[in-house]
């Protein structure tokens, strides 16, 4: 039988479980970076928290908790510039706040708010994808176009284990091989596309050696552990910036929620094994223990931080609940930059039934 175990996928890791690593590797690591980085992923926590809270209170809609995954998202994407691409899917809210996205953005999203597919126009973030694994071949024909037009931005494509299945994914890979285009495949490996392990998702011993039949570089990275992701993250772009092609970066990680708020994770994986994972593997508690060595943290600072993430939060949703609401007649204009004539006679249904008050 072929013995995958001969491939050379050993998982980059600088922190490990218990906030340990080699010192000389985590010099590189300014203080400010650190405290940043580990701020970003405290702030995330405490959001997702509240938001799934906020769906069970009847306030917003299904929403997609992220906890676990804070590692994988925030050290990623403090690795690019302002300028660089992202697409996420729903379980990226992370990524997509520190890259710029106010949070009130996320409440318009989550509560169904015409103005929560718009993203501002002067951030590179593309809408939030749903339809898993499209959002790969947006971002490699982004990274076309960049290179097409000689800029230097990079495009990120976020997927999880469940989109390599899909065929867009490996199309896309293959084109942007081909093509050489500036484009990094960031899979979140959370073990789970629904109830579904990644065992039987596929039968490759690790995703990132997906690439090799790609003719690209595969990584896999720790991606519960902050530093390695941002490390891995940062020479992906570089070189991708630098014209050397894509790169596909395998994030192993877990999620410790439900797929969903509609989703019951004890129908298919037992309530220890998740509980093991937020003890033992918590990517927030290794980077607080470093914090700690260096005299970053303390519990006072900790109950600032999150103080501060919990005000943020309510102005955020009381901003977008004091938004106007939308009206059924608007959802017409941002579907395409012009509307194809049956759009605009839609529109113009929709506007006669308002008018007639049998729709909002
Ligand atoms: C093309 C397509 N097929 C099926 C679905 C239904 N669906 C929603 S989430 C999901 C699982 C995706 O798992 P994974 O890619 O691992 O991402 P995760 O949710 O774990 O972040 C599926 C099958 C969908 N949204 N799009
Ligand atoms: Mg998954």
């Amino acid at each position: 039988m072929f013995d995958q175990n001969q491939l050379p996928f050993d998982m980059v890791q600088l922190l490990d479980e218990n906030g340990n690593g080699d010192e000389e590797a985590l010099q590189q690591f300014s203080d400010e970076f650190l405290v940043t980085l580990y701020k970003w992923m405290r702030k995330a926590r405490v959001i997702d928290e509240r938001l799934l809270k906020m769906q069970r209170q009847g306030r917003i809609g299904t929403y997609a908790p992220f906890s676990g995954q804070e590692a994988a998202q925030i050290g990623s994407v403090l690795a690019l510039e302002k300028e660089d691409w992202i697409f996420p899917s729903y379980r990226e809210i992370a990524a997509c706040l520190a890259h710029g996205l106010p949070l009130t953005q996320i409440f318009h999203y989550v509560r169904g708010h015409v103005l929560g597919g718009r993203t501002p126009e002067h951030l590179n973030i593309f809408p939030i994808q749903i339809i898993i694994g499209a959002q790969t071949l947006h971002a490699t024909g982004c990274a076309w176009a960049a290179k097409l037009k000689g800029e230097k931005q990079v495009s990120v494509c976020y997927f999880g284990d469940g989109a390599t299945s899909e065929g867009d994914f490996h199309e896309a890979m293959n084109f942007a091989s081909v093509y050489q285009v500036p484009v990094i495949f960031f899979c979140q490996n959370n073990q789970y596309a629904i109830s579904v392990p990644v065992h039987k998702q596929t039968a490759s011993r690790t995703i990132a050696q997906k690439a090799i039949a790609y003719g690209m570089k595969g990584v896999l990275v720790d991606g519960n552990d902050a530093l390695a992701v941002y490390k891995t993250m940062k020479e992906a772009v570089d070189s991708a910036r630098n014209g050397e092609g894509p790169m596909l970066i395998e994030a192993l990680t877990y999620r410790l929620g439900p797929h969903t708020t509609s989703d019951d994770p004890t129908k298919y994986r037992s309530a220890e094994e998740a509980e093991q994972w937020r003890r033992k593997k918590d990517p927030l508690h290794r980077l607080r223990v470093l914090l700690e060595k260096r005299g970053l943290w303390t519990e006072e600072k900790e109950e600032a931080w999150v103080a501060q993430a919990n005000d943020e939060i309510t102005a955020a949703y009381e901003e977008a609940v004091a938004a106007e609401t939308g009206s059924i007649v608007d959802v017409f204009d941002y579907v395409y930059g012009k509307p194809s004539k049956l759009l605009q006679e839609q529109q113009q249904e929709a506007a006669r039934r308002k008018q007639g008050k049998e729709v909002k």
